[in-house]
């Protein structure tokens, strides 16, 4: 029996005109994409600038992040060719993903994690969707190396971003997010990790407005989809990446030997979309820049306390980072201004019960105990 005809059925089915997949290809969905864009009024207000702010939520991805728009394209790939296996290098949410499409597709799938650097909720879902979880006495950039060579020496898939199918699913958020706005915005700003994000997003604001990107080496396969698709918006936003400041290889220009960040999520050296991230930069006129941890979580918080919108530490650095160059002038009053917030804040719970200053108040189980609770509070 088909689906009933108002069911969204994932980003494939949205964008296919305009991805790299044959018409008789069996799609790997979980009905991901679709994210809800959300005004940040309350934060606009508080930087005092004349501006519009929007959120990308992709925290509202089946598994909790953006990357379930890549595992979508790269998975329903690689089940297409016949691969039975997957594999990915991962700081936690590309395993969650990974796992989780390998389980919808009925194939094996193997991640490899940094030991002790991983979210708990990320950890969470890799384990119980079935995936083979290798924990490595080291970091992602490690786990990437070995990654590469696994795929030379055994029948598994990468399904990492240098899979160019994730970048093409990935860039269906450029997509959403003009569809919904009706033209392209100002300023994206992004958190960077491996780049790999940056890079579509930039592939899908550019394919909008007409546009092949210079360095269009991500996966356009001529045989399906082919420039020059028709143009949506005459413009381009300016693309700003934020990297946390103990791993910015993209601040440093060059890697990082050992990156440390309590977002762990981009906990990341040596980036492998360096040169697709730097073109986007560059096309764009836009800028690379880092911020703290102490900056990171405070915009976690912020973003929490003031807009209830609860994402996780790698997320808020783009929200971080954007209030930051407003506030210095980087970004023009009168922008609209969109982040992507890249995943759930319910990922990596310890972090933000520990940063969240223990604002339990503990009383007996009387009601005058819990009115004073209450009249105190107000
Ligand atoms: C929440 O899961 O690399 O710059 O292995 O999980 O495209 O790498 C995660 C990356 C930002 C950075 N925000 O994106 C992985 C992994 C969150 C992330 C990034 C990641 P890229």
């Amino acid at each position: 029996m088909n689906p009933p005809s108002t069911l969204y059925q994932g980003l494939i089915e949205r964008y296919r005109a305009r991805l790299p997949i044959a018409s008789q290809t069996k799609v790997i969905t979980l009905c991901e994409g679709n994210t809800a864009l959300i005004p940040l009024d309350n934060l606009a207000r508080a930087v005092g600038h004349d501006v519009k702010i929007y959120a990308k939520f992709e925290g509202l991805n089946p598994t909790g992040s953006f990357k379930d728009r890549g595992m979508t394209m790269a998975v329903t790939q690689a089940v297409s060719e016949g691969s039975r296996a997957i594999i990915c290098a991962s700081t936690g949410n590309t395993s969650a993903s990974a796992a989780a499409y390998a389980a919808r597709a009925g194939i094996r799938c193997f991640v490899l994690i940094p030991e002790g650097k991983i979210a708990l909720g990320k950890l969470a879902q890799a384990m119980i969707q079935g995936s083979v979880v290798i924990q490595i006495k080291g970091n992602f950039d490690d786990g990437m190396r070995i990654v590469k060579e696994m795929a030379t020496v055994a029948p598994v898939a990468i399904v990492n971003s240098i899979n160019p199918y994730r970048l093409q699913g990935q860039k269906t958020a450029a997509f959403e997010i003009v569809d919904v706005l009706g033209r392209a915005p100002d300023y994206h700003c992004i958190p960077v990790g491996n780049a790999g994000n940056i890079s579509a997003y930039w592939v899908g604001f550019s394919e909008y407005a007409g546009v092949q990107p210079k360095t269009a080496a991500c996966g356009y396969c001529t045989e399906y989809c082919a420039f020059p698709f028709p143009a949506v918006t005459s413009t381009r936003p300016v693309m700003v990446g934020y990297q946390a400041a103990g791993s910015a290889p993209f601040i440093a220009g060059h890697p990082i030997a050992e990156p440390e960040t309590v977002a762990t999520a981009i906990r990341i050296g040596n980036p492998q979309s360096w040169d697709l991230a730097w073109a986007a930069v560059r096309e764009s006129g836009g800028w690379f820049d880092s911020l703290t941890d102490a900056e990171i979580l405070a915009a976690q918080r912020t973003l929490a306390a003031t807009e209830g919108v609860f994402c996780e530490p790698a997320s808020a650095i783009a929200v971080a980072g954007l209030v930051r160059d407003l506030t210095r002038g980087k970004i023009r009053p009168g922008s609209l201004i969109t982040c992507t917030l890249t995943g759930h804040g319910l990922k990596d719970p310890d972090t933000a019960i520990k940063q969240s200053g223990g604002g339990m108040v503990e009383v007996p189980a009387d009601s005058d105990a819990v009115k004073r609770a209450i009249l105190d509070n107000l």
